[in-house]
């Protein structure tokens, strides 16, 4: 089994070889990556639904983190477990699903830290495009929204039955890994899967509410705290969160994570910046919907990094830093006046 064949509504022989592989096997640990997201939980959740039996036993786990509180409502989330917290098990066979590598989910020195010989096949489930093959069978395709795509076809494939609460977690990390379908991975496949999932019983209100529109009233009270004092000049809109406003508004520094994508919404805006007032300084979020800019490279300035759409960096010192930060980033985004330098 290697990559899959791009965009196609089955996976075929290379399903039935899985299928086969998970049957012979008696002990099987499903792992996916530290601090998960609703693709990791959901795809781990889907697994360990479809192929469980009783003479089967699997053990779901993560690497280092803690289930999102947004996917709260998920059904079987109990089941999963930290890897680090394992028993040794005679495990037979390792499914990583929706990981690019091993080092993010069980470090340098492999799940053999958690009791598993490394003699053990393991089966490599993903979509990243940067996957590094490193199963024994490796089922890889980067024309998929989300594992939890791969997982729902696969399933087709086997002609496996899928419950309204399977259909319900397959769904949810769809619309996670796509932001509700709207991401330009979305493809005509990851919407006939999810009208698929809907027909099977999927609860898509219950999903929509508790990963994009419910929230505390705190991180209400926090945005509108941090919007109040937004500014927008010179092509870059930016917001800080102080410790004062975490105190009058009762919430977390975490609450604020959205902010900064939603800064990046404001029309004419070439880059969002989100402002962390930390006792040092400042933990600053860059993003950019421009594909002109990339805040990679600004953030590296400033000894940060990330992606060309999203990055981040620190700054160290007291306002005159901070300042002067943003004045920088204002001229390096402007864009030259026609008519100068043009040759
Ligand atoms: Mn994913």
């Amino acid at each position: 089994v290697t990559t899959a064949d791009s965009g196609g509504l089955t996976y075929g022989a290379r399903a039935c070889e899985i299928r086969d592989l998970i049957e012979r096997s008696k002990r099987i640990l499903a792992i996916s990556h530290a601090n998960p997201d609703a693709d990791a939980i959901c795809s781990l959740l889907t697994f360990g639904a479809a192929f469980s039996r009783s003479a089967r036993e699997i053990t779901l786990a993560i690497g280092p983190g803690s289930v999102p509180a947004t996917l709260g409502f998920l059904p079987g989330l109990t089941r999963i477990r930290v890897l680090s917290g394992l028993a040794q098990r005679d495990y037979d066979l390792v499914v990583y699903l929706d990981c690019a590598d091993r080092e993010r989910v069980d470090g340098a020195n492999g799940v053999s830290d958690s009791g598993v010989a490394p003699h053990v096949p393991v089966l490599n489930i993903d979509h990243h495009i940067t996957n590094k093959l490193f199963g024994t069978t490796n089922l890889v395709d980067p024309e998929a929204a989300a594992t939890c795509e791969m997982l729902a076809l696969l399933l087709d494939d086997l002609s496996i039955e899928v419950s309204p609460d399977l259909a319900t977690v397959i769904m949810a990390g769809i619309q996670g890994d796509t932001l509700g379908l709207r991401t330009p991975s979305t493809t005509s496949r990851t919407l006939r899967v999810s009208a698929d999932l809907l027909a099977a019983g999927a609860d898509l209100h219950t999903i929509v509410d508790y990963m994009f529109r419910l929230r505390p009233f705190t991180t209400l009270k926090l945005w509108g705290l941090a919007f109040s004092n937004a500014r927008f000049e010179g092509g870059l809109v930016w917001a800080e969160i102080t410790p004062q406003m975490l105190e009058e508004s009762g919430a977390s520094s975490s609450e604020g994570e959205g902010i900064v994508n939603f800064l990046a919404g404001t029309t004419g805006a070439r880059v969002a910046a989100l402002l962390y007032e930390e006792p040092e300084g400042w933990r600053v979020s860059l993003r950019s919907l421009d594909e002109d800019v990339d805040v990679a490279d600004l953030a590296a300035l400033y000894g940060g990094g990330g992606h060309s759409r999203a990055s981040g960096l620190r700054l160290r010192g007291a306002s005159d830093v901070r300042d002067s930060f943003l004045a920088d980033i204002t001229r390096r985004i402007s864009p030259r006046p026609a008519g100068i330098n043009a040759e």
